[in-house]
């Protein structure tokens, strides 16, 4: 394990900071989840993570300290809140590390928001007078993020240091202000994507052959983005160090925020692959769950047969055109289509995991998942009875004769599982989505509209989950990491994509995945494996064709895939080789940003020699 005092000075506190502390939405939940372990061996308590504090905060993962000590950590708080800003202090309550975290309520007053807006249009000339709530929450939490950066520097020794990384603009608001303020903090700044990107790759043609000739400023006022994009560019300016995770996003940034980053850095994992018979023994048991969730869902409809059946997924933020799901439910739907012409015996069950807005879980899922346990209970009970019955019977007699079954069971016993098989019976179809969305959005529109609608001819079935899947609450009794275990194929055509965690911890999963050229992670594959030892990872050309060829392409795959399963009876498990993940490995990684920490430190302090 590398030695701090190797990289860093001594005593040098570093502040990790993203929306996406505490607060899962997308792919930078998943990197600090999966780097936060070497960062606690590295770095111990002089690790902090910042985020906001949001309204629907999800107490279960945040354990307040109670404050006490007289670090500067703790004087520093009491400033803050003495000044009237809450901010709270704990662990954030994470599967396998508990690291420190900070977080920061960014809803201020509005007469101190509009002063701070004030400031940043006569400092900067970004107009915020119209912004919007998640606008006017970025530049909240960015206010006392640099009051607090400020006070915390006052509060400790001289010739402390402090390093502080912020990840994605919504962190960063505070980078010019601290810079333009001198204050003695090294800063680098991490950009997972450009606001542009992911604006113009889904709404542009050929957004990657005309991507050099985009003028930043004429399309973020066409698509009323330009405080966005310019609080983005000033960040990207003023930060010492500026860091990306993909050679596309790198030119984007060149292009859309005028800055060459100093360093590319992949994105990294925390464990390597299990090994192939540990995955397979992990994909039976995940398995099993997801046949009893699709078997009581899909039952009281109509017959399923689970060994007859593949379940597909695809899941991540919900950006319908950049993440792919609209590609990945049109090739589901000719999917459909081709099988059902075939009259093929197959079933696919497609399972979509992104977060959308809800009321609840749907009362006929829930009831549907109550009856199949209590007919499951039952009949284990039937089974318990009868065993010893007819083994006696049979022992008894002597004689190898079948006793009338009917016999060995209690009549109430009996009558119990006549009327809860009769109550698991449903004459509506299975619903396509498990929750009660807010509100019809895109992929429930196009299951609709396709007929993908789970009806019992349908050779496609889809199960929509709105929801992130975690264990506590998840309707399958898993998190996410187990039940990707148990599928057969995670679909990821993505269109705009600067890394793709999701390709990747499916691939690491044993599991086998489709994901785009254009994706950081599909490109890094492509260099790293040639495509004969690219086992089970199928890479989807995106970046300079049509939808519509592309669509082909997936739906060939999907074709062929399934074909392989109906004819071979085989199960396919991905391999990726040692080769390709060492150096994704984050204490790999690690010695890249410590180099971006030297960096961001010389730049801060160009004369004193010490770094
Ligand atoms: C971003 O998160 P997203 O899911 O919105 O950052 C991730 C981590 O760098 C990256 O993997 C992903 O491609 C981006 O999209």
């Amino acid at each position: 394990m590398p030695n701090p005092s190797k990289i860093l000075k001594p005593g040098t506190i570093l502040f990790e900071i993203a929306w996406e502390v505490c607060n899962q939405i997308g792919g930078i939940f998943t990197y600090l989840k999966s780097k936060i372990p070497v960062m606690i061996d590295t770095y111990g308590d002089d690790y902090l993570l910042v985020g906001p504090y949001l309204s629907d905060h999800k107490k279960a993962e945040f354990r307040p300290i109670s404050a006490g000590d007289n670090s500067a950590l703790s004087r520093t708080i009491t400033v803050i809140r003495e000044l009237g800003f809450d901010v709270h202090h704990g662990y954030w309550l994470l599967d396998d590390s508990r690291p420190r975290v900070l977080l920061l309520n960014p809803n201020i007053e509005k007469s101190r928001l509009n002063e701070v807006k004030t400031r940043l249009w006569e400092k900067y000339k970004l107009s915020t007078i119209n912004s919007d709530e998640l606008m006017d929450q970025v530049i909240g939490f960015g206010e006392i993020l640099k009051i607090f950066l400020s006070e915390y520097a006052k509060q400790i020794a001289e010739d402390q240091d402090i390093m502080a990384h912020f990840h994605e603009w919504t962190s960063a608001s505070c980078i010019p202000e601290l810079t333009d303020n001198q204050v003695r903090i090294a800063t680098v700044f991490t950009t997972h994507s450009t606001i542009l990107g992911r604006y113009l790759a889904p709404n542009e043609s050929n957004y990657f052959t005309n991507l050099s000739g985009y003028d930043w400023h004429s399309k973020s006022i066409e698509f009323g983005i330009e405080t966005r994009v310019l609080l983005e560019r000033t960040i990207t300016a003023k930060t010492q160090v500026l860091i990306t995770d993909s050679e596309s996003t790198c030119r984007e940034c060149e292009i859309f925020l005028g800055r060459k980053p100093d360093q590319i850095i992949f994105n990294g994992i925390d464990k390597r692959p299990a090994p192939r018979y540990e995955l397979f023994e992990l994909y039976t048991l995940s398995r099993e769950k997801i046949d009893a969730f699709v078997k009581a869902l899909f039952l009281p409809s109509y017959p399923v047969r689970t060994e007859k059946t593949l379940y597909f997924f695809t899941s991540g933020r919900y950006e319908y055109r950049n993440k792919g799901f609209d590609l990945t439910l049109e090739a589901m739907a000719r999917l459909n289509g081709r099988l059902m012409q075939q009259n093929s015996e197959l079933t696919i069950v497609l399972f979509i995991i992104s977060k959308k807005p809800f009321f609840h879980i749907k009362p006929e899922v829930l009831e549907a998942r109550q009856k199949y346990q209590d007919l499951r209970k039952i009949c284990a009970q039937i089974s318990e009875r009868l065993g010893p019955r007819l083994y006696a019977t049979v022992t008894n007699t002597g004689r190898p004769v079948l006793p009338n079954l009917n016999n060995l069971v209690d009549e109430e016993l009996l009558r119990t599982w006549k009327q809860a098989v009769l109550n698991f019976k449903r004459n509506e179809l299975p619903p396509v989505s498990t929750h009660q969305l807010e509100e019809e959005d895109e992929i429930s529109r196009f299951c609709q509209m396709s007929g993908l609608d789970n009806k019992e001819s349908n050779r496609v079935k889809v199960i929509y989950y709105p929801d992130f899947m975690e264990r506590a609450k998840s309707l399958l009794g898993m998190d996410y990491q187990e039940f990707i275990k148990g599928c057969n194929l995670g679909i990821f055509p993505s269109l705009y994509e600067p890394w793709g965690y999701t390709p990747m911890e499916t691939a690491m999963a044993g599991t086998p995945v489709i994901t785009s050229d254009t994706s950081g992670f599909g490109q890094y594959l492509s260099e790293i494996m040639p495509e004969h030892e690219a086992g089970e990872m199928y890479l989807l050309n995106r970046k300079f064709q049509t939808d519509e060829n592309a669509i082909q392409q997936l739906t060939e795959q999907l074709f062929r895939f399934s074909e392989t399963f109906e004819t071979e009876h085989y199960i396919p498990r991905a391999t990726i080789s040692k080769q390709a993940t060492d150096p994704l490995c984050w204490t790999n990684l690690q010695p890249r940003y410590h180099d971006a920490y030297k960096l961001a430190f010389t730049r801060l302090y160009p004369d004193s020699g010490l770094y």
